[in-house]
């Protein structure tokens, strides 16, 4: 099979919020993403992942649409964004937008039309049902906490919302609302994008008469059980025939509660809907067995190990992974599988970024990343704005299932917001990223963690990176060797092989702070050592503290 241009990439994920302001307000910009472009460039990544940068009521930061063809005001105009686009193209930089058509704003013309009475041409836009005894039609739980359905007074019926509830579902049995979606992206890749990554775009089709499901400890059945539903594929086919078919595109699907065995139809190599989605197992291996996500962390690496691997094994040949550890939903992985330990924070961050940069797939970077950037100490649950940790937490807390100092805890480890503090550029006040004050507190250790500092010293995170995604771009066996584990049960350490032909590499991760024994296997002995994050060669049959090496034998 030929290559796509998309399986030797690697994407860069800018959260414009974060990014860099220009214009002293405290809020990232589309200026401020074209001044930046070049860094990016210098990282080696050719593909950018730009979250909405969309008008919006910004209820969850520009998931929350309220015009698909405009510019959030903060961010800047669209010529702005022409302007990045021509920037970007002009460094041989790929543009993907985020495509957030699960739901709108309830602020979209669309909604505010369908709300104004039983027989608005627009109703049928989204979800509505009549109440069931006085009460919500069933007892879905939204994302962010409580129930997933607002009652209406104007009209005496219950609209649906997976997530905010200024973030009403579309319809997408209706077929006018998905001409209206698939118009909106011609007009898009008319501008010359080059991919959607989408949002929840396994939840589009929901279940065939809303039934009931299984209560969480919150008392509401999980808004996953609308994953991959009934019309799921056909929409998605539909889509690509009528819009992506038309374009070379790189397009992901965030695919929430998707399985392998429906990945393999998502992410088919055929072409027929995307190019790949993300899932979200590995994500969930470290969760609490009762209150999953919001919780304390559980560090479980045979499972992590397990996770991965079975999706490296099952898609090989059949469909495409995407590789990632960070985005602008997940806490910071140094903090999470690494040590923030001075001593050896760099070192971690280097080996989670081999670990995962020398699988099968395509690795997305989120801002920061790069910098071994980690969690924020937050201190009280005042300073937390995401919509979705603070949801949770107040469910939990008005069940009496976790107090105010574990909810604080808990944010500390878990809130989006530590993916979310700005990114730190330099040393200086507000680490570059603005001049006025950040939306978002700027993480202190921005003083010892940053670009500026880094770009500068030969053995920086950033330069690691750099290294991997070149390393990526000259060598077949990165992109496409085949992959095996080894050593399943170890606790600590996660190694691993790929083979092409008469080519292949071991990867050796340490993911403890103590110094472990393995034995290289007999047949690399004396390779080539690829990249590592120790300037020398530990003893024989020794992995040192957070100690990778990538052995490559031809
Ligand atoms: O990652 C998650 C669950 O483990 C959730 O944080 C996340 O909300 C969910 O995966 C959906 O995410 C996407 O849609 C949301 C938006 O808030 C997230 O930022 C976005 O990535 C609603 O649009």
């Amino acid at each position: 099979m030929e290559e796509k241009w998309w399986q030797r990439s690697v994407v860069y994920q800018i959260y414009p919020r974060s990014f860099q302001d220009s214009d002293g307000d405290g809020i990232g910009d589309l200026p401020g993403i074209t001044s930046r472009l070049a860094y990016i460039r210098e990282l080696g990544a050719d593909t950018i992942w730009l979250s909405p940068v969309y008008k919006s009521p910004n209820d969850d930061n520009g998931y929350d649409i309220s015009d698909y063809q405009d510019i959030m005001t903060e961010f800047g105009t669209m010529a702005d964004f022409d302007a990045m686009l021509e920037k970007a193209h002009s460094l041989g930089l790929k543009i993907v937008m985020d495509l957030v058509v699960n739901h709108t704003s309830d602020e979209h013309k669309w909604f505010i039309e369908s709300r104004s009475s039983r027989d608005n041409p627009y109703r049928d836009y989204y979800i509505w049902r009549e109440g069931k005894n006085g009460k919500e039609p069933n007892n879905w739980g939204s994302c962010f906490g409580g129930s997933a359905w607002v009652y209406d007074e104007k009209t005496d019926m219950y609209y649906l919302h997976l997530f905010s509830k200024k973030q009403p579902d579309l319809n997408w049995d209706n077929p006018v609302v998905r001409d209206e979606v698939f118009t909106m992206m011609d007009w898009w890749l008319d501008k010359g994008i080059d991919g959607f990554r989408m949002d929840v775009i396994s939840l589009i089709s929901k279940p065939e008469g809303l039934p009931d499901g299984e209560p969480r400890p919150n008392g509401y059945a999980s808004f996953e059980l609308c994953a991959n539903g009934p019309h799921e594929h056909e929409y998605l086919r539909e889509m690509n025939r009528k819009v992506l078919s038309k374009h070379d595109l790189l397009t992901v699907g965030e695919c929430a509660g998707v399985t392998l065995e429906e990945a393999k139809s998502y992410a088919n190599l055929d072409g027929s809907e995307l190019s790949m989605v993300f899932q979200f197992e590995h994500m969930s291996a470290d969760f609490d067995p009762v209150l999953g996500r919001y919780a304390a962390q559980h560090k479980n690496l045979p499972k992590l190990k397990e996770i991965l691997s079975r999706w490296q094994r099952e898609l090989d040949g059949v469909a495409w992974n995407s590789l990632y550890w960070d985005n602008h939903d997940q806490p910071r992985v140094v903090s999470r599988y690494g040590s923030e330990n001075e001593e050896y924070r760099e070192k971690s961050a280097k080996m989670l970024a081999a670990c995962l940069h020398m699988m099968q797939g395509t690795p997305y970077v989120y801002q920061g990343e790069e910098l071994g950037m980690t969690n924020y100490p937050w201190t009280s649950i005042d300073q937390i704005n995401d919509i979705e940790s603070l949801g949770n937490y107040r469910d939990f807390h008005a069940k009496g299932l976790m107090t105010e100092e574990e909810g604080i805890r808990m944010m500390r480890t878990r809130s989006r917001d530590n993916a979310r503090t700005p990114m730190q550029w330099d040393a200086g006040p507000s680490a570059g990223f603005t001049t006025g004050t950040p939306w978002l507190p700027v993480n202190p250790n921005h003083v010892t963690i940053n670009a500026a500092e880094q770009l500068q010293r030969p053995d920086s995170v950033f330069r690691f990176y750099q290294k991997l995604i070149r390393l990526r771009k000259e060598m077949d066996v990165i992109v496409h060797g085949h992959y095996a584990l080894l050593e399943p049960e170890h606790p600590d350490l996660f190694v691993y092989t790929r083979t092409l032909g008469n080519e292949s590499l071991l990867v050796v991760c340490n993911f403890s702070e103590q110094e472990q024994a393995f034995a290289v296997p007999e047949e690399y002995r004396g390779a080539e050592i690829l990249i590592a994050n120790y300037p020398d060669t530990a003893p024989a049959g020794v992995v040192r503290p957070w100690e990778t090496v990538v052995y490559h034998r031809k």
